[in-house]
């Protein structure tokens, strides 16, 4: 693909890269490391849609005004000045804009200022994110359980099954007098959570529902994606046979006998660094919560809607999802706070929520949306309900775009609120942006650990508000928080594994750490910088800075912020997606 070749021959940006990997292992270089970064063009590595708002960062002291150059004519194509000087909180740095949106002309290009410093060739082209969303997708692929991955698929990352999963324990935590503790059962496939091999409920219900709703809003987009996995060529589309992947896993955590679903599957501990087949702990399923019972009903009743079309590739899939829903909502209704803490035997993982009103709401919406029936709105307090980025505890964005989707087909009072939350948000975001030095609607709170994935639900809710109201600066917003992920930030990195000039290389991630290839598993989003640098006492190297967003280090001790998830994953997914729609369209 062409974006993944831009690199070579970019000399003077390769050994800057070359100097700053070498540097990041050294605390008594972090000086030459600032130094160095202080004096890059920061951009995204992937470039832009001709169409598509389009900035770069300059650092401030070097030039006035920039050039845009056509690297096959070596001719100044378009030329502009930089914004005033502007401190960035987050980053400490001082910089200039170049905005460049009004040339767009398909080609490859390099930003110049003061006739020295020089940008990484970038292209300008319809199609700039379509490799990004299949590799996106294609990690799930990677990230699956229970199965082998097959040379054919996985190229060099092929490897043998791992965790069957078919010899699960109910833990003493989710014993019931039908499934005493020691019952065993089986509860295969699904996705690996992240760099461990556990399966977590919470998350995968936001996970999965993003990608189901990707495929959703864009069913066009992705009909006919070709990522080359097992189900490739059949009547489904890859993104939902991919999804499905995780679906046939979710249904077997709900226990037939009471409807409530299992918090997580997993080991007491985590494993150490090895492949998936050399990790044989025994697994476990956990406690029942009412968080892992409304995100089970939300997702499965999204679910239930969206393979409603492909009832001949999955007989009864639709009506089987949907009655586990309603299943898993009753047992919410009946245990409305059961949160959950890990057993003290269990060290993995925890997503602990404990606030449930939004996922009460979520998952209300996605029932009454798939069935029409009014009693499940009655429960919840809609118009109260908070409209905000989402997370993996914080259902917050969710239940929002879902409305907005049908808005057409809903009475209108629930529509206008649709609408109005969904603006207010999406405004909320615009002004953020306007207002920010780097035009990155990142503020110090959203530095959190998984920012990156902040960035991706950001950019989310943005192209939903611009999907309703057309605001261009919705939508330049949305691609600025695109262009910050993939290489326009303070550290360089296009934070995508394979995808751009400089990427990570030490991501926290099992089967990337112990697999001895070299290049990490492609597709995956690290977590990014985390202003807590929850790891430090695990890392025997020292974080470049205490700035928030230089908090990040492309080292496997990094869980906090180089780790990858399913969650961080799903809204790249969705917003590249998006972004190759809006960009085919004439906007
Ligand atoms: O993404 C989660 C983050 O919000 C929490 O602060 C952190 C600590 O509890 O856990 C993160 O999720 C991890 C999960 O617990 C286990 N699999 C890997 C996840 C990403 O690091």
């Amino acid at each position: 693909m062409f974006h993944r070749r831009i690199g070579i021959g970019v000399v003077s940006l390769s050994l800057l890269a070359s100097l700053l990997i070498a540097c990041q292992s050294d605390p008594a270089n972090r000086a030459d490391q600032s130094a160095a970064l202080e004096s890059a063009i920061e951009i995204n590595q992937l470039g832009f849609a001709p169409t598509a708002h389009k900035e770069a960062l300059v650092p401030a002291g070097v030039g006035d005004r920039f050039e845009l150059v056509d690297v096959d004519t070596q001719r100044v194509v378009f030329s502009g000045t930089l914004s005033k000087a502007e401190r960035w909180p987050v980053s400490g740095q001082t910089v200039r804009r170049a905005d460049f949106s009004e040339y767009q002309r398909p080609g490859r290009y390099r930003l110049r200022v003061a006739g020295e410093l020089e940008s990484i060739v970038f292209p300008i082209e319809e199609g700039v994110y379509a490799g990004l969303n299949d590799a996106a997708v294609k990690a799930y692929y990677f990230n699956r359980a229970s199965t082998a991955l097959e040379q054919s698929h996985a190229g060099v990352y092929a490897r043998p099954a791992g965790h069957p999963d078919d010899q699960v324990m109910v833990h003493q935590s989710a014993a019931s007098e039908e499934r005493p503790e020691g019952t065993v059962i089986s509860s295969p496939k699904g996705w690996y959570d992240a760099g461990d091999y556990n399966k977590y409920i919470v998350n995968s219900g936001i996970s999965t529902y993003t990608l189901l709703a990707a495929y959703e809003h864009f069913p066009q987009y992705y009909r006919d994606r070709d990522l080359n996995i097992p189900e490739s060529g059949d009547s489904v589309p890859d993104l939902l046979d991919e999804a499905m992947w995780n679906l046939d896993w979710m249904l077997t955590m709900q226990d037939p006998n009471d409807g409530g679903v299992y918090h997580k599957l997993t080991t007491l501990r985590f494993a150490g660094k090895v492949m998936p087949e050399d990790a044989t702990a025994q697994r476990y399923v956990v406690q029942k919560g009412t968080s892992a019972a409304l995100n089970f009903a939300a997702v499965m009743a999204t679910a239930s809607r969206v393979y409603g079309d492909y009832s001949d590739a999955f007989p009864g899939f639709s009506e089987r999802a949907m009655a586990a829903a309603e299943l898993a909502w009753a047992w919410a209704q009946a245990h409305p706070d059961v949160t959950y803490r890990n057993p003290s035997d269990v060290a993995t993982g925890e997503y602990g929520d404990q606030t449930l009103t939004d996922e009460f709401v979520w998952a209300a919406v996605e029932l009454y949306l798939t069935s029409g029936d009014q009693v499940y709105l009655e429960s919840v307090d809609l118009a109260a309900a908070e409209v905000e980025v989402p997370s993996w505890g914080s259902a917050v964005g969710q239940p929002w775009l879902s409305l907005l989707h049908f808005s057409d087909e809903l009475p209108a009072e629930l529509k206008a609120l649709a609408e109005g939350k969904v603006t207010e948000l999406a405004n909320a975001l615009t002004q953020e942006w306007q207002q920010s030095a780097s035009g990155v609607p990142m503020r110090p709170q959203d530095f959190v650990w998984g920012s990156n994935g902040v960035a991706m639900n950001s950019a989310m809710m943005l192209l939903s508000g611009y999907q309703l109201t057309g605001d261009d600066r919705q939508l330049a917003a949305a691609q600025s928080l695109l262009d910050y992920v993939l290489g326009r930030n303070p550290t360089g990195f296009s934070y995508v594994t394979g995808e751009g000039v400089k990427t990570p290389m030490h991501i926290h991630h099992r089967p990337s750490a112990a697999d001895g290839i070299d290049e990490p598993v492609p597709g995956f989003l690290a977590g990014g910088p985390h202003s807590g640098q929850q790891d430090l006492d695990d890392c025997p190297v020292a974080y470049p800075s205490d700035q928030p967003a230089r908090s990040y280090l492309d080292h496997w001790c990094s869980y906090s912020t180089n780790e990858i998830t399913i969650n961080w994953n799903a809204p790249l997914v969705y917003v590249t997606g998006a972004l190759e729609v809006i960009y085919q369209q004439d906007h």
